[in-house]
């Protein structure tokens, strides 16, 4: 463990690592693929690691539930991805990293990416202070594989609002921001999906879903593949999220 506090040290890089996270904006259908993914690999024989951010993990539940509520609002955008950070470190250290070393394969909806995209845009943070930030909490520690769904947000957010009234639930902390807010979020993903190529794959997610799940599972099958030999049927099923 390094003195700057985040967890960068303590992963073994030489090992391969499984570690997919989805991105995107509001309503694209993150949570709806994540477990249609996992659902399929367990079916192949992999154990999968389901896990999601804020949260994670119980300090970074209770974390997610101070920034959702919007109570981390008020000591500003910086502040709040502090906060992220904060929680982000609790989720490696107690769900990532184990199941990484396990050889588990870790689907995480949502990562350091909505970081850089969410608090970088809406509090206009210095992206070279979002990258020391990053740096810090999270060291080497990195997804191998970002799914970014991207929508246009007048479709998302009409989904994220159709479900909302279907259960009776409240606005969160920034689906309540302006359209402007989610224009911008929507090309700061394409922009990171730009300048990280071999990591990020953009799929389009105003389809139905079967067929946004079959793109995303032509891309991770591809994806998986070299390491076939050595890490799929012989993997144990199981989840510890969701
Ligand atoms: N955040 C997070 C930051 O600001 N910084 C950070 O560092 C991190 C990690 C998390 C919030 O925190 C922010 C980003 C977020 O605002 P959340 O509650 O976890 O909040 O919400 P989101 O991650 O935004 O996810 P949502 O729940 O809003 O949407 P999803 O998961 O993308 O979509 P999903 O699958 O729940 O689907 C939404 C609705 O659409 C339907 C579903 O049935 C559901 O009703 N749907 C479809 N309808 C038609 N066609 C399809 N293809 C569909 N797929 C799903």
């Amino acid at each position: 463990m390094g003195s700057g506090g985040g967890v960068g040290e303590e992963t073994d890089m030489t090992a391969p690592l499984h570690f997919i996270t989805f991105e995107g904006g509001e309503g694209g259908g993150k949570s709806t693929q994540v477990g249609l993914l996992r659902s399929r690999l367990e079916g192949e024989g992999f154990e999968v690691v389901l896990t999601r951010e804020p949260g994670g993990s119980e300090r970074g539940e209770k974390i997610r539930e101070f920034i959702l509520s919007g109570q981390g609002k008020p000591y500003g955008a910086f502040a709040e991805a502090v906060l992220f950070s904060a929680a982000r470190i609790d989720h490696l250290r107690e769900t990532i990293i184990p199941a990484l070393q396990r050889g588990a394969i870790v689907i995480c909806d949502r990562f350091a990416d909505s970081t850089r995209a969410y608090q970088g845009i809406l509090g206009e943070i210095e992206p070279e202070v979002i990258s020391a930030l990053e740096r810090a909490a999270i060291g080497e520690n990195r997804p191998t594989l970002t799914i970014i769904l991207d929508i246009p947000p007048e479709i998302g957010l009409a989904r994220a609002n159709a479900r909302r009234e279907g259960v009776g639930g409240a606005v969160d902390r920034f689906e309540g921001e302006d359209m402007e807010f989610h224009r911008n979020l929507r090309r700061a993903f394409l922009d990171i999906a730009k300048q990280e190529p071999e990591r990020c794959r953009v799929i389009a997610a105003d389809r139905a879903p079967e067929i946004v799940a079959q793109e995303i599972w032509q891309v991770v099958s591809k994806w998986l593949s070299p390491k076939e030999g050595e890490s799929g049927k012989d993997r144990k099923q199981g989840s510890q999220y969701g």
